[in-house]
């Protein structure tokens, strides 16, 4: 890889750089925080090495985003809110483009840091959790009237489980690394869930569900909530934006934030659907998107939940198999550790469907702008 410096003298950053660290959270692109100052002052930059490997079209994937900043920082405007901190703004090599190619051919873009808030990789007070759901409920709502057909489709089918399902068995069937026959039993879990995979995508094809512009990687760490107010002020990585279901968006909120334990806890155990705070994103999201959810989306909100995790799952469980060529990990069964997580919680969330419904119909019966 090139030196770091040489990538950061391509952008319009302010001030002198004073220093970098590396953030390791993503799966995905690779990322650093800089810190250039001044003599009054300090700046933060976000730089990102595109994973190419993921993104194919890495112009694309800009093009969306400024699209999308910018039609989210005119109506950040529009209702007086402060555009420096509710949307992330791509900073522009100094020859006004939107990422820098280098001469190795990397993709690299840079954002502003929002200050005075941080992400979470695990919820630590429910109410933060409230937050996340009325802030990526906020998002969908604000790219409602967003032209969808402008946008790239950065990675084909990105959501539709069918086509992951398919990816496994295809992997399972070449298995490059001799790994399969150890994982029979993730592979049986997976086998017997065939008929799930397709429900919401026949649903979208047969025009029964919507597509709407989504945001299609609600972790909870792609949040930055206020330090001071606990408030979620901005979502991150837009990589992924494109024409999708709400209902994966919803789905992947939980699976990731309402599990008592994190993605690749090695102690199952420990892993399971906290109710409380499926609750706490559920009234969060619903106060936001009640008004644009049809009937059929609402019907299919507890399912998604199960049926994005199953889909997760699978990909942790195709990445292993394959040798680890998607996700970035660092220990030798991380994707299986990762798989077995999620296949734990799709059983928790399976026993736990009816309350699930329950508590999205008392959640939509009830005065949702009364907080969590
Ligand atoms: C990846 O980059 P990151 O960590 O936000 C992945 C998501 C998965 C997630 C699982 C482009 O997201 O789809 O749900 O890991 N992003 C891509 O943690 O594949
Ligand atoms: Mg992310």
């Amino acid at each position: 890889m090139e030196h770091l410096s040489e990538i950061i003298a391509q952008f319009d950053f302010a001030g002198e750089y004073a220093g970098a660290e590396v953030c390791t959270d993503g799966h995905i692109n690779d990322t650093y925080f800089l810190e250039f100052k001044d003599q009054e002052r300090k700046f933060r930059y976000v730089l990102q090495r595109i994973n190419s490997h993921v993104f194919r079209d890495p112009q694309g994937v800009m093009e969306n985003i400024e699209a999308v900043t910018s039609h989210i920082r005119q109506k950040v405007i529009e209702r007086k809110g402060d555009p420096d901190r509710e949307v992330m703004r791509v900073i522009l090599t100094r020859d006004g483009k939107p990422c820098y190619r280098s001469s190795q051919g990397e993709y690299w873009r840079a954002y502003n840091y929002i200050e005075g808030a941080r992400t979470y990789q695990k919820v630590e007070d429910p109410v933060h959790f409230y937050h996340a759901g009325r802030t990526f409920g906020e998002f969908q709502l604000l790219l409602s009237d967003f032209p969808a057909d402008s946008l790239h489709e950065t990675i084909a089918r990105f959501h539709d489980t069918r086509k992951r399902f398919e990816d496994l068995l295809r992997v399972i069937e070449a298995d490059p690394k001799g790994r399969a026959a150890e994982v029979k039993e993730e592979i049986a879990f997976v086998l017997g869930r065939e008929a799930d995979t397709g429900i919401i995508v026949d649903l979208i094809a047969a025009g029964e569900i919507p597509l709407r512009v989504t945001h299609n990687d609600t972790k909870l760490n792609n949040i930055m909530i206020d330090n001071e107010t606990g408030e979620g002020i901005c979502v991150l990585d837009l990589d992924t934006v494109m024409p999708g279901s709400a209902l994966y968006d919803f789905g992947d909120a939980i699976r990731f934030g309402a599990s008592t334990a994190e993605e690749d806890e090695p102690n199952l155990d420990l892993v399971s659907l906290d109710l409380e705070l499926f609750t706490q994103f559920t009234r969060g999201y619903l106060s936001m998107a009640k008004g644009f959810l049809t009937a059929a989306e609402i019907d299919h909100l507890a399912f998604s939940v199960k049926l994005i995790t199953l889909e997760t799952g699978i990909r942790f469980l195709t990445d292993y198999i394959e040798g680890d060529v998607y996700f970035r990990t660092d220990r030798p069964e991380h994707n299986l550790q990762r798989a077995r997580t999620q296949f734990k919680l799709v059983a928790d969330m399976e026993a736990l469907l009816p309350q699930m419904e329950a508590i999205i119909r008392e959640t939509l019966e009830s005065d949702l702008e009364a907080g969590a």
